[in-house]
């Protein structure tokens, strides 16, 4: 199976300033395109030439992991972010937020400060749990929290390579210009599965 970079749902200016034309023309264009075509390099004539993405996510260790998970990864980022962002609409997940963290401003508080708080590459997540709680964790490099049968419903790339060209070394400001640009729709649709 040949991996393909998938389309960004929107033009490569349309998440300025916030996230501007340059970052992803890098982010995108360059970073979770090589993590594309490194894959394809990696699995060719092994166990996982023929598998599906996630298949290899849960599979994988090693550089076959770490690419093959950069691209989930990143893929996942892209479709949770929209030009303008979304208002989070009532219903079971909004509920279930605000049950869980207190209400919706508290729950960016604490995915803000795991975001902070982590320590070189990675990433900070929302995720349901086996037994459908809602937790934020955050992960280094590349790992996904599949691999622990976590389900993620958001992410956050706080890789250097996510801010540097907008924002320099401010991970703060970042990431409040991702707040501007969530769409919770797949965080609501992957609640519901
Ligand atoms: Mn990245």
């Amino acid at each position: 199976m040949t991996h393909t970079l998938p389309p960004l749902p929107y033009e490569m200016d349309a998440l300025a300033p916030y996230m501007s034309k340059e970052t992803l023309e890098y982010h995108y264009g360059k970073h979770h395109k090589a993590y594309v075509d490194n894959l394809n390099k990696l699995v060719t004539g092994t166990e996982f030439e023929n598998k599906r993405l996630d298949e290899i996510v849960l599979s994988a260790k090693g550089p076959i992991f770490n690419n093959a998970a950069q691209v989930w990864n990143h893929t996942f980022f892209w479709n949770g972010l929209k030009p303008g962002g979304t208002e989070l609409a009532d219903g079971a997940f909004k509920s279930t937020l605000v049950k869980s963290f207190g209400s919706v401003e508290t729950f960016k508080e604490k995915f803000n400060e795991c975001a902070m708080k982590h320590f070189g590459s990675g990433w900070a997540w929302l995720v349901m749990t086996r037994i459908g709680e809602l937790e934020i964790l955050s992960t280094a490099n590349a790992e996904n929290p599949m691999t622990e049968g976590k389900h993620p419903l958001m992410v956050c790339d706080v890789w250097e390579h996510a801010y540097y060209i907008d924002y320099r070394n401010r991970r703060a400001d970042f990431l409040s210009g991702y707040w501007k640009l969530v769409n919770w729709g797949p965080a609501i649709e992957r609640f519901g599965r």
